[in-house]
């Protein structure tokens, strides 16, 4: 097991390090604040053990020899109203790494122990400050890369997934005790009936357009992928560092120049999109460079979003129109046709498309705000058909297919003369699926799981 005891006394650096204005240190515990008293002295000479909970007081931190280590703000908050639950003291320092390290080693040498990833979170479910899938939010949240999720992450932990649960739970409560009842007053059972399947009906709706959103939401959360593929010589490398305002790529007038694919993060409009510059395709004997097409095709495959990118300065082969017709028929669904060297004198062109292709200049930048909002719009479809009511974890997901399984169970049994004891029976299970995703009843495994992947001071 990751986690020893719920009454040690815990400390760990919230804020990220490295250098900053200030450093935010939390110690949790049954005696945290008698760590925090021996070795931060309040300017107003009080013992913190004596302050009212919930007040900020100036105090100096010392390490062993009596040498002050730093002026800090000390935050006094008593249990019940903390985050963990618990007693806490916050140490709020200035951002230099021997300074933590200096607070760290104090309150430890004082009896708190290093806190494990997540561990204050993790207080919190067993103090009830919150329920798993809160604190599954809460991880989200600060992992966002989009806008999107963060706001949907916010949403969650603020409790919408958790109260969607919970009417379901009592739902199914009630159903489970109405077939209590059912096998002393069997009279009522039509209205029952109706109400259940009701009940289920809507919950596998919902549980429908998680499945339906789920891989796409998952991969989308990862950021948006736009691969531009295209020609030898188009100008992929030249509008790939144009987008990404920095000369990540080789660009050179030699055919061939990309080989391996390189790729540039960037948010715009709230949304990450993950850009994939390609090798030019083309016919060719060199076998490092067949194999950089094979990637070029790999990632267009992958992609959310293929960027199409063709020269207009030049005419087109009839084996590279071939193949733009073969690509742009390929990615239709996810094609964006992207004219590039609109400052050279344009060629007529055979290529033709259902779209209206964009005419730029990786020089003068000419329609380069154009290509963004139409990259932008193309996101925002993209975003709203991942769109689904609630923001779920794998962990999650897979218990809701459980959870879907045991209501169409359910379901079968409601014939008429229904099976009270068996339908009490798959409403259990149905429970206990519930109880699992909320963390009512979860192994201490799979807390460890869930909660490793936090950082450290949260
Ligand atoms: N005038 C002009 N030249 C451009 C433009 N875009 C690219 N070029 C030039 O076209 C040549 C090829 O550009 P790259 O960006 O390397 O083309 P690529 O598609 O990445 O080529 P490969 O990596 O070989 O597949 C370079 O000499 C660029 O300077 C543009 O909009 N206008
Ligand atoms: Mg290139």
């Amino acid at each position: 097991m990751l986690y020893t005891h719920d009454d040690d006394v815990i400390v760990a650096q919230c804020t990220p390090s490295g250098p900053g204005a200030l450093a935010l240190i939390r110690i949790s515990g049954i005696d945290a604040v008698s760590v925090a008293d021996q070795f931060c002295l309040l300017a107003s000479g009080k013992k913190i053990k004596d302050c009212t909970t919930h007040t900020i007081h100036f105090a100096r931190a010392y390490n062993a020899s009596g040498d002050i280590i730093d002026q800090v703000m000390v935050t006094l908050m008593r249990e019940p109203k903390t985050f963990t639950g618990q007693d806490t003291v916050e140490i709020t320092s200035h951002n230099n790494q021997f300074i933590v390290e200096e607070l760290l080693e104090r309150a430890i040498s004082a009896g708190a122990r290093m806190a494990q990833p997540g561990e204050f979170t993790r207080r919190a479910v067993l103090n009830d400050k919150m329920d798993l899938l809160q604190a599954e939010a809460l991880n989200e949240l600060i992992h966002a890369n989009t806008q999107q999720v963060a706001r949907q992450a916010l949403c969650q932990l603020e409790g919408s997934f958790s109260s969607w649960i919970g009417s379901i739970e009592h739902e199914l409560l009630r159903a489970s005790a109405f077939c209590y009842a059912s096998f002393e007053f069997i009279d009522e059972e039509m209205a029952f009936d109706e109400q259940i399947r009701h009940t289920l009906e809507t919950i596998l709706t919902i549980i429908a357009t998680i499945k339906r959103t789920f891989s796409i939401q998952q991969h989308i959360r990862q950021g948006v992928r736009i691969a531009l593929i295209g020609s030898v010589n188009a100008g992929k490398s030249s509008l790939f560092n144009t987008l990404i305002g920095a000369q990540r790529a080789i660009v050179s007038p030699q055919a061939g120049t990309t080989r391996d694919t390189i790729e540039a993060g960037l948010y715009r409009n709230g949304a990450y999109w993950t850009l994939i510059d390609t090798a030019g395709l083309r016919q060719t004997d060199d076998s490092i460079e067949q194999e950089g097409i094979k990637r070029s095709h790999a990632q267009a495959d992958m992609a959310d979003i293929v960027m199409l990118v063709i020269d207009s300065s030049r005419v087109l082969t009839p084996a590279e129109l071939e193949q733009c017709h073969i690509l742009y028929e390929r990615y239709k669904t996810k094609a964006l046709v992207v004219y590039t060297k609109s400052d050279m004198p344009r060629v007529s062109n055979a290529f033709e498309c259902a779209d209206q292709p964009i005419t730029l200049s990786n020089v003068t930048h000419e329609s380069l705000d154009i290509l963004e909002a139409k990259l932008s719009i193309k996101i925002e479809q993209l975003l709203a058909q991942a769109a689904s009511p609630y923001l779920v974890n794998q962990r999650q997901y897979h218990l809701l297919l459980g959870l879907e399984q045991q209501l169409h169970t359910i379901e079968q049994q409601l014939i008429t003369p229904i099976a009270y004891e068996l339908l009490s029976f798959h409403l259990t299970d149905a429970l206990a699926h519930i109880s699992e995703i909320t963390g009512k009843s979860v192994s201490e495994n799979t807390m460890d799981a869930i909660f490793r992947q936090f950082c450290i001071g949260k």
